[in-house]
């Protein structure tokens, strides 16, 4: 009897999973029976842009968190797949800053190259996912949201890649009851031009506090202000934006801050963070984590010390993203093909954990903390035959780009980096990002 898999979720991370057992078979092996399952009606995960909020069209909540005009946070030289370049899928060398459309188009590429479309169960969601210990494997009830209806499949191996940045965390403040306006998590967030001037109240000084309040700048807002808990992210503003300590209460119209200062705000967006949320797995095998490097409670970072026959891929916080999934999604599967032992001593897996954790807390700075994820995906790398590459180059693309949001954040998009997998320079792209309010394909492809 063939193994079977159960792989949970067709974002990146799911997908990568796919790609590893494929890229397998190609080179001849005998892999198991692979069977992903996505609740959406495509894959791509938080790259599969939707329209919806709330919930959807069969009363499941909306996955998506992306949004209209967003360009890729970060260089792409720094997530480049090893194995499928953005030359091979583009035919030459694109810009740096990809938009949504751009980099969803370049993951599906891949996947389509190898086939794996048939893998997928599309609008299925996992309901459970029970261990039977009398048989060591484990049940997993599925929702086939087109037929409406409940079933139990039995597989030897779970393998959760449902992402972690789609069940908002939602802060309440004294007053968000009174206040007249819009008050709405960034999960929620679709179009700037929702917000076109108009005065935004953001929370949160992280990544989407930033992007968000860049994207509503650039489509027009009329002032921006935005009030951190602990720390400012201290950028060189434009003159309609403006930083403040924490938010004290708000009434009707206005916000009062810790400095003692207030401001009339008309809408107020929440870029407070997400939760690692599993409704569908019991407490012996739900993953309670803080959004870090190293993660609680999973072998390098994969294997799920309470029981290694589960796995997790992606829940780390993110720095490196699709190289990341992919190193783990290789080594996860050679685990489970017993070309990797994990240790039977549940005492080592756990201390691996500590040590990572230890690794993590002597960082100084990002730069470390870059340095850190970067050495991680050597270490998984040099475990599989997923193909090495130059991960301290994609280590200095990210070292560039922090310094070019230093030098001017609203312009560090119009940099360009070098490929570490064919070595090539992105151009830089024709239109400067503030100015590029046209963000299709064709149009970034236009280089
Ligand atoms: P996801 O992309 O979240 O995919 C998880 C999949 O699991 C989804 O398709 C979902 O429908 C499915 N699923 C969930 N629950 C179930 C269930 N019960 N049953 C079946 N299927 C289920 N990364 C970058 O590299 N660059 C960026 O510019 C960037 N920008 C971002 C902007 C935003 C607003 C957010 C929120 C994230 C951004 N990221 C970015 C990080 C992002 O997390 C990764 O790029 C990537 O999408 C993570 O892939 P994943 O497969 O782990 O999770
Ligand atoms: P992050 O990076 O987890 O950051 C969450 C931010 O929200 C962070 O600055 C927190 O403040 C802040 N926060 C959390 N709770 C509160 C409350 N109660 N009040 C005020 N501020 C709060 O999430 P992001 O959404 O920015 O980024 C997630 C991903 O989306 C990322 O990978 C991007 O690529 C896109 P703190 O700093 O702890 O004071």
């Amino acid at each position: 009897m063939k193994k079977r898999v159960a792989v949970i979720g067709a974002g990146p991370s799911g997908l990568a999973q796919l790609r590893a057992f494929q890229s397998a078979q190609a080179k001849g092996a005998e892999i198991p029976e692979v069977v992903c399952f996505e609740k959406q009606s495509n894959w791509g995960g938080l790259w599969n842009y939707t329209w919806r909020t709330g919930l959807d069209e069969h009363g499941e909540p909306v996955h998506g968190s992306m949004y209209r005009y967003l360009w890729s946070n970060g260089p792409k030289e720094g997530l480049e797949f090893a194995d499928y370049s953005f030359e091979e899928h583009f035919g030459k060398q694109i810009a740096s800053y990809p938009p949504r459309a751009v980099l969803f188009d370049y993951i599906e590429g891949r996947v389509k190259k190898a086939g794996v479309r048939d893998w997928i169960r599309f609008s299925s969601t996992i309901r459970m996912v029970r261990y039977n210990k009398d048989k060591s494997n484990f049940t997993v009830t599925v929702h086939d949201l087109k037929k409406d209806s409940m079933y139990d499949e039995e597989f030897d191996h779970v393998i959760v890649a449902s992402g972690h940045f789609s069940t908002p965390s939602v802060p309440e403040y004294l007053g968000f009851d009174k206040f007249h306006g819009r008050v709405m998590h960034a999960h929620d967030f679709r179009d700037a031009r929702e917000f076109t001037g108009k005065d935004l109240l953001l929370l949160g000084s992280s990544y989407s506090a930033e992007d968000v309040g860049s994207q509503c700048w650039k489509y027009g807002a009329k002032s921006i202000t935005v009030a951190y808990r602990n720390a400012p992210m201290g950028f060189d503003w434009p003159d309609n934006w403006q930083e403040v300590p924490a938010l004290l209460r708000m009434d009707e119209d206005t916000a009062y801050f810790k400095d003692g200062t207030s401001k009339k705000i008309d809408a107020i967006i929440l870029c407070t963070g997400y939760k690692h949320h599993f409704p569908y797995l019991p407490d012996d095998l739900r993953l309670k984590t803080a959004n870090r490097l190293a993660t609680a409670d999973l072998y390098k970072g994969v294997a799920w010390v309470h029981n290694p026959k589960l796995f997790y891929i992606g829940m780390q916080d993110q720095w490196f993203t699709f190289n990341m999934f992919d190193a783990q999604a290789w080594w996860v599967r050679d685990a489970i093909m017993g070309r990797i032992a994990i240790p039977s001593d549940k005492n080592a897996l756990q201390k691996d954990v500590a040590d990572r954790v230890a690794g993590e807390d002597a960082g100084q700075d990002a730069h470390d903390a870059i340095h850190y994820q970067g050495d991680y995906i050597k270490e998984l790398v040099a475990e599989t035959d997923y193909p090495t590459f130059d991960v301290d180059g994609a280590c200095e693309a990210f070292f560039e780009w922090k310094e070019h949001k230093k030098k001017d954040v609203m312009a560090f998009r119009d940099n360009a980096y070098k490929s570490v997998i064919t070595g090539t320079m992105a151009p830089v792209h024709h239109t400067p990002w503030k100015h590029a309010l046209e963000d299709s394909m064709e149009s970034y492809l236009e280089n």
